[in-house]
C-alpha cells in the first residue's frame, strides 16, 4: 500500500519537474541529399551538444529510423529525387517512430507541399536559407516535447502496473484477478466450457515469520509464485490476491483436469523444498492447501471465489497439504 502511494506521488514530481538538460544531448538523424547543407546542420547541432546521423536516401532513412531509436527526425521535403513526405507518412505508420518529432526542411516555393507535410504529421518546420538560432530553437523545442511525453508516458505505464501487480512477487493482484475473472465469465458464457478456480493458502506461513524472519517468509512467497506459475499453462493466471493467498485462474478447465492441475502443484511444493537463506541447510520444507471450484455457469467472481474458499476451508479443517473441491 505505502508503495502505491509512493508511486502516486513520483508521477507527480516526475511529470511536473523536468529534468534542467531535457532538451539537450538528443540523438538526430539528418535526412539530407545535399552534403553541405548537411554539414552545416551537423555543424550547428554537433557544437550543442546533439549526435547527429546524416542519410542521403529515404531507404536508409527508413532502416536507420527504425533499428535506432532517435530523438528527432529531420528530413529535406525532397531527398535527391526522391518526395520527403513518403518518409513522413512511412515514420507515422510506424509503432516504433509514430512519436517521433519530424522537422522538415523546406524553400519557399515548396509551400503547398509543405502544408500536406504538416498534414500528414510532421511536426514543424525549417526555411532554407537555414537560420542557426531558429534551428536550434526549433530542435530544441521537439526534443522537449518530446522528452516530457516520453516521461509521462513512463510514469503511466509504472502507475499502472502498481495498480494491478504485486512488487513482491511481480503477479497480478486481486483487483487485476477480479477484472480478469470478468472476462473468463463472458467466455464461459460464449463457450459454455468450465472456469476452474484454485485458491491457494499456504500453511502454518506464520510459523516461517516467526522461526527464520520476515525475509525467508518472502523468499518463499516469491518461489511459490514462480513455482505456482510454472504449474499453469501460458493462458491460466496467478494472482497474489492476499498475504499468502494465491488464486489460479483456468479458463475451459473442468473440475477433474483442474483437480489434476492443483493436485501436482500441492505435490511439488511439498516434495520439492525451497532455498531459503537462514534456514536449516539453506532448505525450507512448505506445505500448501487448495480450495478448487469450477463452473460453467455464469456467476460474479466473487461467488466462485467463495466457494473455493469453503473448499480452502475444508482442506485445512481436514488437516492441511492437500486440495479439497
Ligand atoms: P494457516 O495454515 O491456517 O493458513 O496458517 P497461517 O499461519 O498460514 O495463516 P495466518 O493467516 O495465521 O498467517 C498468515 C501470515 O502471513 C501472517 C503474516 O505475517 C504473513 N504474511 C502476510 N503477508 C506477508 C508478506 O508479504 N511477507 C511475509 N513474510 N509474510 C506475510
Ligand atoms: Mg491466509
Ligand atoms: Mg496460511
Ligand atoms: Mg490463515
Amino acid at each position: 500500500m505505502r508503495e502505491q502511494t509512493s508511486g502516486q506521488f513520483d508521477l507527480l514530481t516526475a511529470a511536473t519537474e523536468p529534468d534542467q538538460n531535457e532538451d539537450r544531448n538528443a540523438s538526430v538523424l539528418l535526412v539530407e541529399g545535399f552534403a553541405p547543407a548537411a554539414q552545416r546542420i551537423v555543424q550547428v547541432l554537433s557544437k550543442d551538444g546533439d549526435k547527429v546521423e546524416v542519410c542521403e536516401s529515404l531507404g536508409r532513412a527508413q532502416e536507420l529510423a527504425t533499428s535506432n531509436r532517435f530523438d528527432l527526425i529531420i528530413t529535406n521535403i525532397q531527398v535527391g529525387g526522391e518526395d520527403g513526405l513518403r518518409l513522413c507518412s512511412h515514420l507515422r505508420s510506424q509503432e516504433e517512430t509514430r512519436q517521433t518529432p519530424i522537422l522538415l526542411i523546406v524553400e519557399e516555393f515548396d509551400m503547398p507541399r509543405l502544408i500536406k507535410g504538416l498534414d500528414i504529421g510532421a511536426s514543424d518546420y525549417l526555411m532554407k536559407p537555414i537560420d542557426p538560432n531558429e534551428l536550434l530553437a526549433r530542435v530544441r523545442i521537439q526534443i522537449r516535447r518530446r522528452r516530457y511525453q516520453d516521461r509521462l508516458r513512463a510514469n503511466y505505464e509504472r502507475s499502472l502496473s502498481l495498480a494491478l501487480t504485486d512488487s513482491l512477487t511481480g503477479l497480478y493482484n486481486r483487483r487485476y484477478a477480479m477484472r480478469h475473472m470478468e472476462g473468463l465469465m463472458e467466455r464461459v458464457k460464449e463457450s459454455g466450457k468450465a472456469l476452474s478456480v484454485l485458491v491457494c493458502d499456504l500453511d502454518h506461513f506464520k510459523n516461517v515469520n516467526d522461526t527464520y524472519g520476515h525475509a525467508a517468509g518472502d523468499e518463499v512467497l516469491k518461489q511459490f509464485a514462480q513455482r505456482a506459475t510454472a504449474s499453469m499453462r501460458n493462458f491460466d493466471m496467478v494472482a497474489r490476491t492476499g498475504g499468502e493467498e494465491f488464486v489460479c485462474l483456468l479458463p475451459d478447465t473442468d473440475g477433474q483436469s483442474a483437480l489434476k492441475v492443483a493436485e501436482r502443484l500441492c505435490r511439488r511444493v511439498a516434495e520439492t523444498p525451497m532455498k531459503v537463506d537462514g534456514a536449516p541447510n539453506g532448505e525450507l520444507t512448505v506445505t500448501v492447501s487448495i480450495g478448487l471450484a469450477a463452473t460453467s455457469r455464469v456467476m460474479s467472481g466473487e461467488e466462485l471465489l467463495k466457494v473455493a474458499d469453503a473448499a480452502l476451508y475444508r482442506a485445512k479443517q481436514s488437516g492441511r497439504n492437500r486440495v479439497m473441491a
